[in-house]
């Protein structure tokens, strides 16, 4: 049988984010890529007004019980924005629908840049932490890592000490594998630390000029499509932070809202060959 993934993560009707990237960037690696939306919004909540928000909650306990009774299984749950009532009824799914050895990959997209995202309660965080525990992977960046430790963040004049003790205070969470992104020794680089908890392994690439809306999703979008395929966590991640230096490089400058990663497929498929 084809291996099946599913994706948990809101539909951003505009803005390249979320399933409107993971949904495609999926299929292009060759994954059957299943999806359950965890809420609808007009548009991402990052610099955009007005936006609508539909919270899909109370939907996905009767959309696990249609996947048992029509015996669907998974091999993979890779999460990414979920709300904030939905830790429980995710964890449910990924018991209920899991085929044997199924994989967790948790993005805990909820903030950036030392803020959490509009719309999220402080609390969300220690909810989050939740979704990490016993994950196979998890993706956070190092405002996400810091808000997952209920520590303040530090996001520039920090050392090796700092980030391998923050990776190791990740896996006191109860994650197997953790790639902690947005990690810059030097300048001009920025890469991922990625750690299964014996060894730290690091990926840098050449800081890209502007830092761009949804890098992240596309990252782990690409990052669970290569695992998929049978690549390692750490050749993964480095195809992952590949594609997102060249769709930042294919994103027109005065491009805001997100970056251009339908330029990018056929490299990402030549990538996975
Ligand atoms: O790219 C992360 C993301 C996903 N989904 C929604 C968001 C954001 C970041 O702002 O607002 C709805």
């Amino acid at each position: 049988m084809e291996k099946k993934l599913l994706t948990i993560q809101d539909i951003s009707c505009f803005g390249q984010c979320s399933l409107t990237v993971a949904l495609p960037v999926i299929s292009a690696c060759g994954i059957e890529t299943v999806i359950l939306p965890s809420a609808v919004l007009s548009t991402h909540t990052t610099g955009f007004k007005g936006y609508t928000f539909r919270d899909l909650t109370e939907d996905m306990p009767a959309i696990e019980k249609s996947w048992i009774e029509n015996g669907l299984k998974f091999d993979a749950f890779y999460t990414g924005y979920v709300c904030e009532n939905q830790i429980k009824p995710i964890l449910a799914i990924t018991r209920s629908c899991a085929a044997e050895g199924a994989l967790r990959i948790v993005d805990p997209v909820m903030a950036d840049y030392g803020k959490l995202y509009p719309g999220f309660k402080a609390d969300f965080p220690m909810k989050m932490r939740e979704l990490c525990a016993g994950a196979d992977y998890i993706l956070p960046n190092l405002t996400e890592a810091a808000l997952l430790l209920g520590e303040e963040c530090r996001l520039e004049g920090y050392d090796r000490n700092y980030i391998e003790s923050l990776v190791g205070r990740l896996h006191g969470l109860g994650a197997k594998n953790v790639i902690l992104t947005g990690v810059s020794y030097e300048p001009d680089l920025l890469g991922c630390a990625i750690s299964d908890g014996n060894r730290i392994e690091y990926d840098f690439n050449i800081r890209q000029k502007h830092c761009a809306h949804g890098t992240g999703d596309l990252f782990a979008s690409v990052f669970s499509g290569a695992l998929m395929r049978g690549k390692t966590g750490y050749e993964a991640a480095a195809i992952a932070a590949d594609a997102v230096c060249l769709a930042i490089q294919n994103t027109p400058d005065g491009h805001w809202y997100g970056v251009c990663f339908e330029k990018i497929i056929p490299d990402l498929v030549e990538m996975l060959k």
